[in-house]
């Protein structure tokens, strides 16, 4: 994680870290716009078959607000926020064998080359941070100081941490280094001496020793990032990639970590820490059934009302088909009625006019007659 006021040359450096633009990859990347927001981007390394996964955390510069007091809140929530990602997957009651470790293992302090020494907000924000991830402070844009001026700025910022008992990252003995002997049989050098790492960053490209090298020019000449002999950037580099990757891996792990562990505890109900693991775990399982038990009553009582609901639907139009039944009967039994009665009427007529066959031309009705029957044959 890159860290400091703004312009100091964060961004730059990132992407001066490889030859990869890792900024933006298609960019020409003369020019970085100024960063506005935490952004992390990572990076798969490749060396000797051992592949890695680099995460570049850049943060926004701070220091341009007339007030900057607790400027340094968003990077500590962004710190705190992984710790507490890794803590959720750690305790889970079933755990990846493999947690993805997204917690920052490196700080990376930009000081301004004033060629003074630290300003006052410099020392409250590496106080604010160094409980929480391994500091190690650089001086930005060291092009811009002279050999004697770099060096003096050096020792002053070297008093100002130790006046102020700033804790940074300890750089262990390089014969503790757990990768000491590297695979390409180099031994690994001891860097500590370039504390605080002054560094050149550029996004400038050029053809030089038979390759691609980053590069500073001016008009009195050229400086190069990647020579040991204008700055400490290749140092750097090494530390972060190569001799001491595992070591803050440790130390974050076994120190940042559980501090923060320490203060969540410490934030936790009173008496919840003295509980054995296990009593716990039983009551989380406890209160899982409980909860589930819950869920499975609910539905059933839903379900129920549900089929008493549709039950009911059912009834009341089956009674309401019942009635539109007994309805239709009833209408029927009395247009029975009413034919029954003309059937009679008829035969009463036919029996007093004396006609038994109604198709035969003997006997037909009278004129008064048949309008009379017209007329109850239109009622039926
Ligand atoms: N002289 C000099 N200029 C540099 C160096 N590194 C970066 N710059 C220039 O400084 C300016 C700001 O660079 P950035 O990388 O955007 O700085 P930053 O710290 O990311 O800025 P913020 O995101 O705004 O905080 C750009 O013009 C860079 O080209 C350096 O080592 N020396
Ligand atoms: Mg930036």
């Amino acid at each position: 994680m890159v860290v400091g006021q703004s312009g100091l040359g964060k961004s730059t450096f990132i992407n001066s870290l490889f030859l990869a633009e890792i900024n933006d990859p298609q960019a020409k990347a003369q020019f970085i716009p100024s960063t506005v927001k935490i952004e992390s981007k990572t990076v798969c390394l490749i060396e000797n078959d051992v592949r890695l996964n680099v995460t570049f955390v850049d943060t926004p510069g701070f220091g341009d607000a007339v007030d900057n007091s607790n400027c340094w809140e968003p990077i500590i929530k962004y710190i705190d926020d992984k710790y507490a990602d890794y803590l959720a997957e750690e305790t889970k009651i079933e755990r990846p064998s493999l947690i993805e470790d997204h917690r920052a293992h490196l700080c990376l302090y930009f000081i301004a080359p004033t060629g003074h020494g630290l300003k006052p907000l410099d020392l409250e924000f590496m106080k604010a941070l160094q409980d929480r991830v391994n500091i190690v402070p650089v001086i930005a844009k060291a092009d811009t100081l002279t050999s004697q001026e770099l060096a003096r700025f050096k020792k002053n910022i070297i008093h100002d941490l130790e006046a102020n008992q700033i804790k940074l990252y300890a750089f262990p003995e390089p014969e503790n280094l757990s990768s000491n002997d590297t695979k390409d049989g180099t031994k690994l050098v001891d860097h500590r001496n370039r504390i605080p790492f002054a560094v050149i960053g550029s996004n400038l490209l050029k053809d030089a020793h038979g390759r691609k090298v980053r590069v500073r020019e001016y008009a009195w000449g050229t400086v190069e990032v990647e020579n040991m002999a204008h700055n400490d950037f290749i140092a750097l580099r090494d530390i972060i990639i190569r001799s001491n990757l595992i070591d803050l891996i440790d130390v974050t792990k076994n120190v940042h970590y559980e501090n923060f562990r320490i203060r969540q505890m410490c934030k936790m109900p009173k008496g919840s820490l003295d509980r054995d693991p296990f009593t716990q775990l039983e009551q989380e399982r406890r209160t899982c059934e409980k909860e589930a038990e819950e869920v499975r009553q609910t539905k059933e009582k839903i379900f129920a009302e549900k089929v008493a609901a549709r039950e009911h639907k059912l009834a009341e139009r089956s009674r309401q088909l019942d009635e539109k039944e007994k309805e239709n009967r009833r209408i029927l039994d009395e247009k029975r009625q009413v034919i029954d009665k003309l059937m009679t009427e008829n035969a009463e007529l036919r029996r007093s006019t004396g006609i038994f066959d109604s198709g035969s031309s003997i006997g037909r009705a009278s004129p008064p007659e048949k309008s009379k029957k017209k007329g109850l044959f239109n009622r039926i």
